[in-house]
């Protein structure tokens, strides 16, 4: 853990974000860590953000430093060339936070999986429509806000009313999403990290369910 690149997080200085980024790429950390360093002090922000000693403008800075970062260190994970099972995601309706996405669709990319990324602020037809034509193995859906629960709700009970539940599994992930979130928007697994939800997906991928799912989209 790199301490003075939690502090320049937190403390939304973007030279020395950038700078410490660079070094420690030099020294063969790996991305993953370097992104966790990231997180940590993004988190502070957050905390200062609910503070009230940060605000909305300092909120903005953090997230265009932290992609600023992520686009250097995207360029050091590179994507798998074979893919194999196939990844649908997208943050949902009312919620435009999508750096934490963006991170887990690289590290599903560079696994080996065909990720096809909605976007942000995305309409429950907009993933049915998505689950009908790529037919994936599983369906994330990013959630930052907890009153962004019931957009997720809704989005899974209009998946099951279409008939494609039982075609895909849906996965949560953000910030607020827990276990209890997970029982109350009907999902079937929550994510805390992009490696587990790796690890999720090749479960369900080598469970070779994938030819029961064409069968039954129609
Ligand atoms: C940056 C930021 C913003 C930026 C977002 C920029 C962007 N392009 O994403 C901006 C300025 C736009 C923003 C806006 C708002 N924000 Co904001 N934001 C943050 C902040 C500081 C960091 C979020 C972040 O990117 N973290 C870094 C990433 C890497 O971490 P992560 O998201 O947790 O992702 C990791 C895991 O959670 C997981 N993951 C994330 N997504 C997914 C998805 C899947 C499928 C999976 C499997 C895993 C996964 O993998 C990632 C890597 O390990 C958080 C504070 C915090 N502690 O999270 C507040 C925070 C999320 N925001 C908050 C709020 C309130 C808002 C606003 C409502 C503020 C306002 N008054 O307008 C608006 C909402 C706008 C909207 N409609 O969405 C609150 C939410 C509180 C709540 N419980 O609902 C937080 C927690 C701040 C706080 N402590 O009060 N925000």
């Amino acid at each position: 853990m790199s301490k003075e690149l939690i502090k320049a997080m937190a403390e939304l200085d973007e030279d020395k974000v950038i700078a410490q980024i660079k070094a420690l790429i030099k020294n063969h950390v790996s991305p993953m860590d370097i992104i966790g360093c990231l997180q940590k002090g993004i988190s502070i922000v957050g905390k200062r953000f609910e503070e009230k000693i940060y605000f909305m403008s300092e909120l903005i800075i953090s997230g265009e430093i932290f992609k600023e970062a992520s686009d250097i260190l995207g360029q050091k994970i590179l994507p798998g060339t074979s893919k194999h099972g196939v990844f649908v995601i997208g943050t949902i309706y009312g919620d435009i936070h999508d750096i934490g996405k963006n991170i887990v669709s690289i590290v599903m990319s560079s696994n080996d999986f065909e990720v096809i990324d909605l976007g942000v602020d995305v309409p429950t037809e907009k993933f049915i429509e998505a689950i009908r034509k790529y037919r994936p193995e599983v369906v994330a859906i990013s959630c930052l806000l907890t009153n962004g629960f019931d957009n997720v709700k809704e989005c899974i009970q209009k998946i099951e009313q279409e008939g494609l539940r039982e075609c895909v599994k849906v996965l949560i992930g953000g910030g607020p999403m827990t276990e209890e979130a997970r029982e109350y928007v009907k999902a079937d697994v929550v994510c805390k990290t992009a490696q587990e939800t790796v690890e999720y997906c090749k479960k369900v991928y080598n469970k070779g369910e994938r030819k029961n799912y064409l069968r039954v989209i129609k």
